[in-house]
């Protein structure tokens, strides 16, 4: 097993992963920034390097001074977590080459799947269904980028190979549009991405998120967790996630999982990672890959009994996968809200101090979170300052779970969208689940 952890990241991941890796005896080192030396994490770890200001480019996204965290502490590894230097395929190939361990897929698997264009060549392969489009990128022909945007149908989409998560993308309604859309998003994401490969696909109107987690040994063995149902959010920000995904068949799931299975084993994957669809109409549709562990992992936790970052340490390890697909079985109904330091209404951050943080328990009721009564919410990063996962025997039991949880959260001092929770959880359509991701935008009148 690995010695010594270094965790390059902050907040609630940074204690997760600390967790996971004391509940295995893993030591551990917190690397951190002048403003986070009050982090749960911080003060719970075997070691603590400070790596600079407040500000994350020069602490949390400087890869010489995370790298050198770990030589000063002889760490062997490195966990990413989510967001900052997670999914960039450069930090990655320079925690290789220092001759540590990345706790995460090889930075070649995170070169490709940040390409979408080659994610997506990829996928089609290994049989994993994809969004009808341009086979590739667009090529500066105008004369046949008309014609696969008629043979598409309107409306489309141009997507920026080097772009996802909701950036560098532009919505086509009518065939007047296009060629000026093609060169605006080319145009952006040369500056925003230096790279000017764009591609087009069939744009759906009325989508679900849904997304499967996958975990492979990159020795020959890998297995899908199910999905989850991401599609309650806004402005590309989730704020609901669920497992399993309502209305979901378990032919459909094992289908559409085994052939993310076959994808991880063509390119040899490696760790944890999540390949994210659309799904309307009954069929699913490849958009991207995520090669990090989610904001959300712990609702698939919670249906498989399967611990994710405990599985993504011991495969860093070596070791090789012990959960054959046959041994996950998905049993009940996880829920998990995102706690965010913000107004309700306006969803303006909200930092400052915590005078009092109360959080809900009994049956079924997870709380991953790193706040305490005293701490102070810095105005440097995320707004996220936990999560709650609630799980029951089905949808229903984890609802009203999750209802009565929400209840009893009392925090004193900034302002939370706990109530904002408590109000998409009085909507019928929600209640009766499989909303798509328009939903709460509309719903909010946005
Ligand atoms: C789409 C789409 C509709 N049709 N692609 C947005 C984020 C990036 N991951 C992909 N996105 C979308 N791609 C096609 N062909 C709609 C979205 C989209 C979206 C997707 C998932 C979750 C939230 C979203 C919000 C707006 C648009």
């Amino acid at each position: 097993m690995l010695d010594k952890v270094v965790i390059a990241n902050r907040g609630e991941i940074a204690l997760r992963i600390l967790r996971a890796c004391h509940e295995i005896g893993i030591k551990t080192v917190a690397v951190h920034s002048k403003a986070d030396d009050n982090l749960k994490h911080v003060l719970l770890a075997d070691e603590t390097v400070c790596i600079g200001p407040a500000e994350s480019m020069n602490s949390y996204l400087d890869m010489p001074r995370i790298i050198s965290a770990a030589e000063v502490t002889d760490a062997v590894a490195i966990h990413p977590g989510y967001g900052f230097l997670s999914e960039n395929a450069d930090f990655a190939e320079r925690v290789e080459s220092s001759g540590f361990t990345f706790i995460g897929p090889s930075s070649k698997a995170i070169r490709m799947m940040g390409d979408k264009v080659s994610a997506i060549k990829l996928m089609q392969k290994a049989g994993v269904p994809t969004v009808p489009g341009s086979d590739g990128a667009l090529k500066d022909d105008p004369d046949e980028n008309l014609r696969i945007a008629r043979d598409i149908g309107y409306p489309v989409i141009i997507k920026a190979s080097g772009g996802g998560g909701g950036k560098g993308m532009r919505v086509v309604h009518a065939e007047a549009a296009l060629l000026n859309a093609i060169a605006l998003t080319q145009a952006e994401s040369r500056s925003a991405f230096n790279n000017d490969e764009v591609y087009m696909e069939k744009f759906l109107e009325t989508p679900r998120h849904i997304e499967i987690q996958v975990l492979c040994d990159g020795q020959g063995n890998a297995i899908h967790l199910g999905e989850r149902d991401c599609s309650m959010q806004r402005r590309h920000q989730k704020v609901i996630e669920e497992a399993p995904a309502p209305g979901i068949t378990e032919d459909q799931r094992n289908y559409v999982g085994q052939r993310c299975v076959d994808a991880c084993l063509e390119m040899g994957y490696r760790s944890a990672g999540t390949f994210e669809f659309l799904y309307q109409d009954n069929e699913f549709y490849f958009i991207e890959m995520n090669t990090r562990l989610q904001v959300e992992h712990p609702v698939t936790e919670m249906i498989t009994g399967i611990d994710i970052v405990k599985e993504q340490l011991k495969i860093a390890s070596g070791e090789k996968l012990a959960i054959k697909q046959e041994d996950v079985r998905i049993k009940g109904h996880a829920i998990e809200c995102r706690m965010n330091a913000e107004d309700p209404k306006t969803f303006m951050p909200s930092p400052g101090d915590i005078k009092l943080w109360h959080m809900p328990g009994g049956p079924g009721i997870r709380i991953d979170s790193h706040i305490y009564s005293g701490y102070r919410v810095p105005p440097y990063y995320d707004s996220m300052i936990g999560k709650i996962i609630a799980f029951g025997n089905n949808r229903k039991s984890a609802m009203t779970r999750m209802e009565n949880a929400l209840k009893e959260i009392v925090v004193e001092g900034i302002k939370t969208n706990i109530p904002l929770h408590q109000e998409i959880f009085q909507h019928s359509a929600f209640k009766n689940g499989g909303t798509n991701i328009h939903y709460l935008e509309k719903r909010l009148g946005l």
